[in-house]
């Protein structure tokens, strides 16, 4: 894939506004929709069991997170995801603190056994967590534990038979068999809460309007780095408050000139 057909999915995201239906959690609902509001989707919010197989229907792509995660919260969520599935729609799923405790970990893997997931994003413990391996895990953040991160998401694409988003200083993007990495990105991005669910929401929009889901999520990753670079570049050192405003602002002005100028990725 090449900087023109990212910036032509980027260019379609913003034409056609795909409605993202996204059951998520409780700190990060306002940013996400603000965030996706900004870059030319249509977020939406809907948990209720009565209402989400529905709500699913209107959507272009769905989004599961677990971060505030209680069990009428799954039920919709498998709910929703099994709709989805029926209905051709892309399921994007955020396993936030997978390994934080046994009923995270076991949610996670429920929701996977249940609903095919189109991309599954997370950093690296969450990923190794839904895998079963028990790797150190600090709340919602990944935690000091270091690995291999291509072969963990190589691993995990095989055994979960999804595409895998690992995302970190670098992010890794694999099938199983086709790898790419993304080196865009600030570690301010570190510091807001909410900027890892919100690129699974991203990564939502984008797959809302490209089926090649590689392609999509490809794309999303490489204009959510380049648009956090383009926020530092405004507001310096002004720290994490200032960073998140213009993190904002700019995923509304990141354009096709600044994907051909400042993508940074490679396939493996
Ligand atoms: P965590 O809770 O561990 O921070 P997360 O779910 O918030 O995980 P991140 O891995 O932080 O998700 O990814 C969110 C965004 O931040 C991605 O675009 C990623 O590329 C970027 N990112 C994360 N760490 C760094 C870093 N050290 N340098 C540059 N970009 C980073
Ligand atoms: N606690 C439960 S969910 C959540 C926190 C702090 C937000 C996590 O957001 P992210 O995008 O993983 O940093
Ligand atoms: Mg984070
Ligand atoms: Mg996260």
């Amino acid at each position: 894939m090449n900087c023109s057909e990212m910036s032509l999915i980027l260019q379609r995201v913003r034409e056609e506004n795909p409605l993202v239906h996204n059951i998520t959690n409780v700190v990060v609902t306002n940013f996400t929709a603000n965030g996706l509001l900004s870059l030319g989707a249509s977020p939406v919010m809907a948990n209720a069991s009565e209402e989400v197989a529905d709500m699913v229907g209107i959507s272009r792509a769905l989004v599961l997170n677990i971060g505030t995660l209680n069990r009428e919260l799954v039920s919709s969520m498998i709910l929703a995801g099994k709709t989805a599935n029926e209905l051709g729609i892309p399921v994007i799923f955020d396993p936030v603190g997978a390994g934080a405790t046994p009923f995270r970990t076991e949610m996670a893997q429920l929701i996977i056994n249940e609903v095919k997931i189109s991309v599954l994003r997370g950093n690296a413990a969450e990923i190794a967590n839904v895998l079963g391996e028990k790797w150190e895990i600090k709340g919602v953040d990944a935690g000091e534990q270091q690995g291999n991160n291509v072969e963990l998401a190589i691993n995990a694409a095989k055994k979960l038979n999804t595409i895998v988003v690992i995302t970190g200083k670098e992010d890794v993007l694999t099938t199983g068999e086709t790898t790419y990495l993304v080196s865009n990105g600030h570690h301010l991005l570190t510091k807001v809460t909410g900027t890892g669910c919100l690129l699974t929401s991203v990564i939502g929009a984008f797959a809302g309007v490209e089926k090649n889901l590689v392609h999509a999520a490809l794309s999303a990753l490489t204009f959510y780095g380049i648009a956090a670079e383009k926020a530092i570049e405004k507001v310096g050192n002004m720290g994490p408050g200032s960073f998140q405003i213009e993190f904002l602002n700019q995923l509304a002005l990141v354009t096709s000139e600044d994907i051909h100028q400042f993508a940074s990725f490679k396939q493996l």
